[in-house]
Order: structure tokens, then C-alpha cells, then sequence
């Protein structure tokens, strides 16, 4: 069972971020950004500036999570500063869905959707490029799983498997030893990985990435047997 990560740069060691993009590059599927306007979420991190500054030093894909009232006023921004995937909130694009998404694949980047925990599953996901499903109600780090979100991963994946769709299932929030083998079990196919899976005060990004990888593939080991 293949599981992609995806490093939430939120919960980096902002000290040393040039090493750890240096390690990402060799190890990690895609750099999780993000982008939080004060309003939709009662939070600020990163921003374009940040994307600007470490596009040049990386060599995987840089994947925008829009957290913002009006993503509208952020795509371009976005696009520009180097994101390779563009993400904004299911809540967010309910009166403009189909625009935003053609808006995001015309200027060549991929489309990912997020949906809040109480989200349902919305009408355009065969126009996805990724799905995200959020396992935590979305702003800060560091919050309990949502359980109730398993059933909603394992029906993404059933309609995907159903209808052939091409996107990628991801996971965000409260990634870690005591989520992985249900989350890989019902059809999980990108971890997020933030404070609790892998960003440790204690532990160099060396080791907490060897004992991510060790325990998702126990996990996977232990969902085939
Ligand atoms: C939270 C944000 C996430 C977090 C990440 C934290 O709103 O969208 O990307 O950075 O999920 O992971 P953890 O393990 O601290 O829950
Ligand atoms: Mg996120």
C-alpha cells in the first residue's frame, strides 16, 4: 500500500527551514502551505511572500490549503508566487465552484478541494485533481481526530474506485500512530503530517521521519495480513 506525505510547514522548526526543505526534497511527496486569512479561521501563518521565498530551494510540489472567507482574491497570488496545487474550502466556493475550479486549471495548476469535518461531499469532485478531508475542524495544529471522518474517506475512496476518478484522497489533521492504520484502512492516500506525526521538539526531523515511516508501515503491513 503506497501512502504520499506531505509535511504541514506550519509546524516546521522556523529556525532552520532551509535544512529541513533540503531533507523534504530528498523524502517527502508534496510541502503542505498554510494559508489563513484571520477570518475564515481565527489564525495567520504562512503566506505568498513564503512561497516566493522558498520555491527556488525545492523540487517537490508546493500545495496551497486556502483557508481564507475569499479564495478568489488569493488564487492568482498563489499561482504566481510558485504553488503547484491550489486548494481552497469547499464552504468557501459554493456560489462560484465550477469558475474557481476552471479559474485554478487554466492557469495551469491543479485543483484540490477541502472540506471541513461537517461538510458533505460536494457535486464537482470528478473535476478534482485531490480531495482533502479534514479530520480536525481546520485553523490551528495540535487538535484531537474527528473519528466520524473515516466513513467520509471510505466513501471518497468507493467513488473514486466506482466511477475511475483521477483524484488523490488526502488527509488533514491528527495524522499519526494512533490514525494511520484506519485511515490507510479505508482508502487514505496523502497524510498530512503536522505536530503530532512527525514536527517533535525532541526529535531531529531525521529520526521522527525514520519512525513515521517505520509505524505507517506497520500500519500497512498490518491492514494486509
Ligand atoms: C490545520 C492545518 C493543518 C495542520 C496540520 C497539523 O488547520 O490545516 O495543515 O498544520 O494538520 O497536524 P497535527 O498533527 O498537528 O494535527
Ligand atoms: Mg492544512
Amino acid at each position: 500500500m503506497q501512502c504520499r506525505i506531505s509535511p504541514s510547514l506550519m509546524c516546521m522548526d522556523l529556525m532552520n527551514i532551509k535544512e529541513q526543505l533540503m531533507f523534504f526534497n530528498q523524502h517527502a511527496d508534496f510541502l503542505h502551505v498554510d494559508i489563513m486569512d484571520g477570518h475564515f479561521v481565527k489564525n495567520i501563518t504562512l503566506s505568498a511572500f513564503f512561497i516566493e521565498q522558498i520555491k527556488p530551494y525545492t523540487c517537490i510540489p508546493i500545495d496551497v490549503h486556502l483557508m481564507v472567507e475569499n479564495p478568489t482574491d488569493f488564487i492568482d497570488q498563489m499561482a504566481n508566487a510558485g504553488a503547484d496545487f491550489i486548494c481552497p474550502h469547499a464552504e468557501t466556493i459554493n456560489t462560484n465552484a465550477f469558475r474557481v475550479i476552471n479559474h485554478i486549471h487554466q492557469l495551469n495548476k491543479k485543483v484540490g478541494v477541502v472540506i471541513n469535518p461537517a461538510t458533505p461531499i460536494s457535486q464537482y469532485i470528478h473535476l478534482l485533481d485531490k480531495i482533502t478531508v479534514m479530520t480536525v475542524d481546520p485553523g490551528y495544529a495540535g487538535q484531537p481526530f474527528i473519528p466520524e471522518m473515516l466513513e467520509k474517506i471510505r466513501k471518497l475512496s468507493e467513488l473514486k474506485k466506482k466511477n475511475s476518478f483521477k483524484f488523490l484522497i488526502e488527509v488533514d489533521g491528527s495524522c499519526n500512530i494512533n490514525t494511520y492504520q484506519q485511515l490507510l484502512s479505508v482508502g487514505a492516500e496523502v497524510l498530512i503530517m503536522g505536530s503530532s506525526g512527525l514536527f517533535k521538539k525532541n526529535l531531529s526531523l531525521e529520526n521522527a521521519w525514520q519512525k513515521m515511516s517505520f509505524d505507517i508501515n506497520n500500519a500497512a503491513k498490518n491492514i494486509n495480513q
